[in-house]
């Protein structure tokens, strides 16, 4: 297996990187390790204390109710996440303070003090009410990573609406589905997002992904300029502008319960359709607000730059609701990384002195191909910590971050979590040490282990399954509309939550993800499911069946190749893979496009009709297939 191969290679990492004295020094966790013996002795203790540094509107009575596989966290409890991420810091002097600073490819800034982002919520949260949306109604959010898209989130969360971000980079066909699994009543979305220095217009996209869906009351569309609210559009749609233009600054906060939904957020799994994985108030409030404080240590004055998009969970919890729950400043940016350079984020680095960096692995890897000349050319001597997401950092990626980026004098977090888990689950925290290529121990009262197919725990160094085996406060609570598909997560090894990922623990308890086992391809830290892929393909008129595999890939981590057996009288060429990318980029959207597509005349299967991705995986890597004794001929 090209996992297990993987992993004699890194389980050879033997070196630590000590953090440096000043960061101890300063860190809200100096003893992990005594900590986190108490914590698994007493975990509603913990989180309780934890609970307590936020603000609720009525005390929980009870932390944790536990119904395997349901949890509620701070049963009883009444709060609202906006009034921890807003009210909290205007009451408390910091009012004039800088939530965000945004910036478009062109460095136009934008800056949003904490007073001014509640304002903003408030007129909004004010807007969606004037369109009849309610608690417990479904909005979705197809806008580009900017200050307006996250003032739409907390307004939703404002009033008790439950919003479901839709990453703008996705294409129609993956925005009906999204919209309509989860009856969406609202829809907001931009007039257009740019990349690269080009417009991609974003209203049209929804005006197809909504076509026919009844369900959908009003689209209301933030139009950045281009004028593209014609009248001849209708009723349906609204200006966001004159949404908020005459609505008042003041909204009360609904009073929400603890395990109120919060949100949706759509998911890769292993099946067609993507997951709706839903979060509540609570427990996800107060695991992202610990996790953002502890990991990344942020401290009134720091700085803060998550790179990821709000259209992600990273962005969802380290962005927004973690991040503004800690009242510190961060960026948010819109558009490529590396344009109109390879020099523009760490341009902002040295310009806002940021302090602590959050980014994914084949960000880094792109960036080593620019060559380290890029970031000398910048002042990036504010860094203290660099936090890594999205899918394993090979030790070279690694090294790249911690000499080029940090110079030696930052600490690396790995943070190992999923949509599903809400916060960070796996990491070091900056006073251990880390070892390159190992996303480190277990946060806080949380029990994990690896074990084999039956539940068994295997001994260190070996390649086996991460499960977790006790429940966390920022946790899903079920798939929306679907709960057989969130209790699999809990009777795949009967009595532990499955992550999917195989992993391996050393002697010292550090552990290390090698990917994913089942079949979703993590291409530049998204989770695409094969299914999802193969689904798209079969849509084209051409094919007659599809099946897809994940390949190493230097920058990606993974790329996308598709076996493709067309229809009879069909004939191969190279228009039409052409074509078929178009359709996948089409359905799904350009992170799923594959890479290759060979046309080929049988798949591998199962004697019960199932595709073995495996064996074309081994085939295609030259590997050893296996065991085969299933495979029909
Ligand atoms: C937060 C996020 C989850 C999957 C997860 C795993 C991979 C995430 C990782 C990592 C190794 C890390 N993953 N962080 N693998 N080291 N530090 O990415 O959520 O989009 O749901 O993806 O990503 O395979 O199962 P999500």
């Amino acid at each position: 297996m090209a996992e297990q191969e993987k992993a004699e290679v890194l389980l050879k990492v033997k070196e630590k990187y000590e953090p440096p004295k000043e960061i101890v020094e300063r860190a809200w966790i100096k003893d992990y390790e005594s900590l986190y013996q108490e914590s698994v002795k007493d975990r509603e203790g913990f989180w309780a204390k934890v609970a307590e540094e936020l603000h609720w509107f009525k005390k929980w009575d009870k932390v944790l109710e536990w119904n395997y596989p349901y949890a509620k966290w701070f049963v009883g409890g009444k709060t609202n996440i906006t009034y921890n991420c807003l009210d909290v810091h205007v009451q408390n002097g910091k009012r004039n303070k800088v939530a965000y600073i945004y910036l478009d490819e062109d460095n136009n800034e934008k800056k949003i003090t904490y007073g001014e982002l509640l304002e903003l919520v408030n007129r909004i949260a004010n807007g969606l009410k004037s369109l009849g949306v309610q608690k417990g109604d479904r909005v979705s959010i197809y806008m580009p990573n900017t200050i307006e898209a996250v003032a739409v989130m907390l307004a939703c969360a404002r009033i008790g609406a439950i919003h479901s971000v839709v990453f703008a980079g996705f294409s129609e066909g993956a925005l009906r589905t999204r919209i309509e699994d989860a009856k969406a009543k609202v829809v907001f979305t931009a007039s257009y997002t740019k990349r690269r220095g080009k417009r991609i217009d974003l209203l049209p996209t929804v005006e197809k992904a909504i076509d026919g869906l009844d369900f959908v009351e009003k689209v209301v569309v933030w139009d950045r300029g281009g004028d593209v609210l014609s009248e001849e559009k209708g009723e349906l749609f609204v200006n966001f502008d004159e949404l908020i233009k005459n609505s008042s600054p003041d909204c009360e906060p609904e009073v929400m319960d603890a395990e109120d939904p919060l949100f949706i957020l759509y998911t890769s799994g292993t099946t067609g359709k993507p997951k709706g994985v839903l979060h509540t108030t609570g427990g996800y409030m107060v695991q992202t607000y610990y996790t953002s404080k502890t990991v990344f240590d942020l401290h009134e004055d720091d700085i803060f730059w998550c790179t990821a998009d709000i259209g992600w969970i990273t962005g969802h919890s380290y962005i927004v609701y973690g991040i503004l729950a800690n009242g510190v400043t961060s960026l948010i940016v819109e558009g490529a990384p590396d344009y109109p350079n390879p020099g523009r984020w760490w341009s902002y680095v040295e310009k806002y002195r940021v302090n602590v960096f959050y980014t994914a692995p084949t960000a880094i890897r792109m960036f080593m191909r620019y060559g380290e000349e890029w970031p000398a050319k910048y002042d990036m001597s504010s860094l203290r910590i660099l936090g890594s997401v999205g899918e394993p950092i090979n030790p070279e990626a690694w090294h790249w971050y911690y000499e080029n980026i940090g110079k030696g004098k930052c600490v690396i977090v790995d943070t190992w979590w999923q949509t599903e888990t809400g916060a960070h689950m796996i990491t070091t925290v900056p006073s251990y040490p880390a070892k390159p290529g190992k996303a480190g121990k277990p946060f806080f009262t949380l029990e994990v282990d690896i074990v084999d197919k039956d539940g068994k725990r295997l001994p260190p160094d070996t390649v086996g399954f991460l499960v977790i085996k006790t429940p966390w406060p920022s946790m899903l609570r079920t798939c929306w509309g679907e709960p057989e598909r969130y209790e699999k997560y809990w009777n795949t090894i009967p009595g532990v939550y499955f992550a999917g990922d195989l992993a391996s623990y050393d002697e010292e308890g550090y552990i290390m993800i090698l990917g994913r086992a089942d079949d979703v391809i993590n291409v530049a830290g998204h989770r695409i499911g094969t299914m999802e892929v193969e689904s798209a393909l079969v849509d084209h008129p051409a094919v007659a069946e599809a099946a897809v595999i994940g390949k190493p890939h230097e920058v990606k981590g993974e790329s996308i190749k598709a076996f493709v057996i067309l229809k009879k009288g069909i004939e191969p060429s190279d228009k039409l893979v052409e074509e078929l990318k178009l359709h996948v980029r089409n359905e799904l959207g350009a992170i799923a496009v594959p890479d290759e597509i060979e046309f080929v005349e049988k798949l591998p299967k199962t004697r019960s009709g199932k595709i073995m991705r495996r064996v074309l995986k081994a085939q295609e890597l030259g590997l050893d297939v296996g065991d085969v004794s299933t495979l029909e001929d």
